[in-house]
């Protein structure tokens, strides 16, 4: 039988709203994947409402490192998403070297905005800062908004057709130094889901479903975390990422039915069965 893999999960508490580590622990847990937490930051709700409480955990996460090393703990994954302060993006790096198995993996959701723009919290030192933290990924799954901030170019200036984003994957991995997988493209108006660079193939897939109408907060975060529990359960980036993006249309179709608030982000919690672990 499989041995339990661990991820440790680097990502914001927002208490309402579902993102960050209340969409990452319930995955990886139906997924059979150990979730060992380091909240970034406590929050009341994510940023889209108005008038969050916001809670900067550095010092914490700094103790708990030294607590971490001296239990000996090392992970098959780390998974890192939004983070509070340019010293905390930074730290990660340092995480990474230390609690990374030799075999393990490094994911790095460089969180920083949407649809153009910036996350309220972000600043132009933490862009930068992010810029630094992807250097030392295995795997890195922005949005396009991501893409643009972490390339420098304009948003507007990104391409749109599958050659452009194809290359736009490429340009991202750092001459293959890192695989990823650029969510949020398309390949057409009915088209969504992701564009795979893999770096041990050097090949690029496109992962797409049909697309369900609105916005829905958090679903790169639903994304992100399905892609790393199939990767710490041996799955290739294409199969992992393939189970990701059927899982985020099939919540987002849910949710669309629903007619839920889209703050509340997608409705995932009654499909979470269809990606337990015995189904994977
Ligand atoms: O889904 C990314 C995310 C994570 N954490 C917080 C956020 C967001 C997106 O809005 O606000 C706190």
């Amino acid at each position: 039988m499989m041995q339990t893999p661990n991820v440790a999960a680097i990502h914001d508490i927002s208490g309402y709203g579902r993102c960050s580590l209340t969409v990452a622990l319930p995955i990886l847990s139906v997924m059979g994947v150990q979730c060992t937490v380091l909240p970034t930051a406590y929050l009341s709700a994510h940023t889209a409402f108005p008038d969050f409480t916001f809670l900067d955990l550095t010092q914490e996460l700094k103790k708990t490192m030294v607590h971490w090393q001296k239990l000996g703990l090392r992970f098959d994954a780390v998974y890192s998403g939004f983070l509070a302060s340019v010293d905390q993006i930074d730290i990660v790096s340092d995480f990474i070297k230390t609690f990374r198995k030799p075999d393990g993996l490094a994911v790095v959701d460089p969180v920083m905005g949407d649809d153009g723009c910036r996350y309220t919290t972000y600043t132009d030192e933490m862009c930068a800062a992010t810029r630094r933290l992807v250097e030392s990924a295995d795997v890195i799954t922005p949005n396009l908004t991501e893409a643009a901030f972490l390339l420098d170019v304009a948003y507007d200036a990104l391409p749109t057709d599958k050659a452009g984003l194809a290359e736009l994957a490429k340009v991202l991995s750092g001459d293959g130094r890192r695989s990823v997988v650029l969510t949020g493209a398309s390949d057409g108006a009915d088209t969504i889901g992701a564009v795979v660079y893999d770096r041990d193939s050097q090949t690029v897939d496109f992962v797409l479903t049909d697309r369900i109408p609105g916005q829905y907060c958090g679903t790169g975060d639903v994304f992100s975390s399905v892609l790393t529990g199939g990767l710490v359960r041996g799955k290739t980036l294409v199969e992992a990422a393939q189970v990701a993006a059927r899982f985020v249309r099939d919540c987002a179709a849910r949710t669309y039915c629903k007619e839920k608030p889209l703050q509340e982000s997608v409705d995932f919690e009654p499909l979470l069965y269809t990606i337990a672990a015995d189904k994977l």
